[in-house]
């Protein structure tokens, strides 16, 4: 697989604000892509095969490997293509502006999308079985959650004083990462968009210009990248073409490897995928699953916001 053809697959759908996030870094770094549509709401039967417990969108497959969380996919992005970078200004700033746009205004996001007139676009775009189905699903995802949450009123008000901060900065460059966008503007683009998706009026823009404009390059970034497109079963023809090539163990001495562990996100949706632990380090948690018919399956796990432990 070179740069040029990376073999990256999305398990994603249209509305998921986290998946616009992987096709902004997609876009950025003009890496072409194959895209699989999952549904909305579970089951995502070729996708649970594959990774297991893990029950979030989206998770980036290059052949018999997938990568959950978008900022393990960030990583992973980076990795198959430097450059151009999208770590600019810091690394550093730019994953704590990932991590806080991933918790707080995507907490922000959820509160407000999930009233009445976000709902009501829900059951347009859904009809009333399936937004019933979605609305039992999400409980079932939140159930036990460990994240931030908010009421309406406190996300927004946290909304309006988000956009004046946001539009003062946007007034002195194109992008919170400077002349090019970057990890910061794709994070924190996300659950305003989100918003725009579901419940526009509660995203009111007059008077935060340089919002609207930067919301509108990204826009325009996102579709500059079109994937191919693939029907569900693609990803079990992938998996069956790629070879078993087992991660190499870069902490042999960490006397977990090799046992069989549970991982799962720290915050939300908390159901595990069960393996044995193949490599853990400062970055990653990956896991070898076994599929009768494919054989070995590795699945990535960021180290951040993630926890594990020994299953028997
Ligand atoms: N921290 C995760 C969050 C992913 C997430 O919450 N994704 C949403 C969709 S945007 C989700 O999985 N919702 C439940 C579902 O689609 O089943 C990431 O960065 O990938």
């Amino acid at each position: 697989m070179s740069e040029q053809e990376p073999g990256l697959i999305l398990h994603h759908y249209a509305l998921s604000p986290f998946s616009e996030k992987a096709r902004l870094i997609l876009a950025q770094k003009r890496l072409p892509w194959t895209s699989i549509e999952q549904p909305m709401v579970l089951p995502r039967p070729e996708l649970e095969r594959l990774v297991g417990g893990y029950r979030r969108i989206p998770v980036l497959q290059q052949g018999r490997h997938f990568y959950c969380d978008t900022s393990l996919i960030a990583a992973r992005l980076e990795a198959i293509k430097a450059s151009p970078s999208f770590l600019a200004p810091s690394p550093t700033l730019s994953r704590l502006a990932e991590s806080y746009a991933g918790t707080a205004l995507f907490a922000c996001a959820n509160a407000l999308v999930f009233q009445p007139g976000g709902v009501r676009t829900m059951l347009k775009i859904l009809g009333r079985e399936q937004l019933a189905a979605l609305q039992k699903d999400r409980a079932e995802l939140m159930r036990e959650s460990r994240g931030v949450q908010f009421q309406p009123r406190a996300a927004a008000a946290s909304l309006q004083a988000w956009l004046r901060s946001l539009d003062q900065e946007l007034a002195a460059g194109a992008f919170l990462s400077g002349k090019e966008p970057g990890l910061a503007d794709f994070s924190v683009l996300a659950p305003l968009w989100y918003i725009r998706q579901f419940y526009s009026a509660a995203l009111q823009l007059d008077g935060f210009a340089n919002v609207r404009d930067w919301m509108d390059r990204l826009k325009a970034l996102s579709e500059s990248n079109a994937p191919r497109s693939a029907p569900p079963d693609h990803c079990l023809a992938v998996v069956m073409a790629a070879p078993e090539d087992r991660p190499v163990d870069s902490s042999a001495q960490d006397p977990a490897v090799g046992t069989r562990i549970g991982v799962q996100p720290a915050d939300y949706g908390r159901s595990p995928s069960v393996g044995v632990l193949r490599e853990l380090d400062d970055n990653e948690i990956v896991i070898e699953r076994t599929d009768r018919e494919l054989g070995a399956l590795y699945v990535h796990f960021p180290r951040v916001g993630y926890e594990w432990e020994a299953v028997s």
